[in-house]
């Protein structure tokens, strides 16, 4: 994905709220039989997670400051649960393919990490709302030199009704996006439990 790589010493940052092993399974299972349009790039598994707070790219000394505040972060577990997929943009052709993810303890959790990250002079929000969401596939471009996105013929089914029941997240990371061969990989640099 454009913007995932390193600039220059500099490392791109997300915190996150992980999902459960066994609906990360459960969504590695019901891809597989619904993200299979050649022009899908399915999300992995393993990567598979709400964005809470997107940082940009950081510097090596910013990134240390980032690690310790967020490792030192403590919050109950959110109640969240998924909804049926949706295509972004809206109005346009289909850019990617995501699970909104209704949670008021997740909105709570953005709002209070946002705070703790601004007091500290680590963050400038950009202003948007915050939209909890779990991106499950992006959409190639049409390519022959255009960026805009191809065509998606067979669009995912909705997600079966044990996948839309309410869960627990139960873990805060943040996460450093690399970017591999094959698409980024996301790079655990603190963890908490939320507990
Ligand atoms: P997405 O799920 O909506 O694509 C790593 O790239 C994570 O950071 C992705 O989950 C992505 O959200 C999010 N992200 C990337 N660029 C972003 C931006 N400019 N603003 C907010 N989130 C961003």
């Amino acid at each position: 994905m454009a913007g995932e790589e390193r600039c220059g010493s500099r490392q791109r940052l997300f915190v996150a709220v992980d999902l459960p092993d066994g609906i990360r399974e459960g969504l590695r299972a019901w891809g597989e039989a619904e993200l299979v349009d050649p022009a899908l790039k399915p999300v992995r598994a393993e990567s598979l997670h709400v964005t809470l707070v997107f940082l940009g790219h950081r510097e090596t000394a910013e990134v240390e400051e980032i690690v310790d505040l967020v490792g030192g972060l403590s919050a109950p577990p959110a109640l969240m649960k998924l909804e049926d997929p949706i295509t972004l943009p809206r109005r346009r052709r289909a850019a990617l393919f995501a699970l909104p993810a209704p949670s008021p303890a997740t909105t709570d959790l953005h709002h209070g990490v946002v705070e703790k990250l601004v007091e500290a002079g680590l963050h400038e929000p950009d202003g948007r709302d915050f939209w909890p969401h779990v991106t499950v596939a992006r959409v190639r471009s049409e390519g022959r030199g255009s960026r805009r996105p191809a065509g998606v013929a067979r669009r995912p089914g909705d997600l079966p009704e044990r996948l839309k029941e309410p869960f627990y997240a139960v873990r805060l990371t943040l996460y450093r996006s690399v970017l591999q061969p094959g698409g980024s990989r996301y790079v655990p640099l603190a963890q908490v439990e939320l507990s």
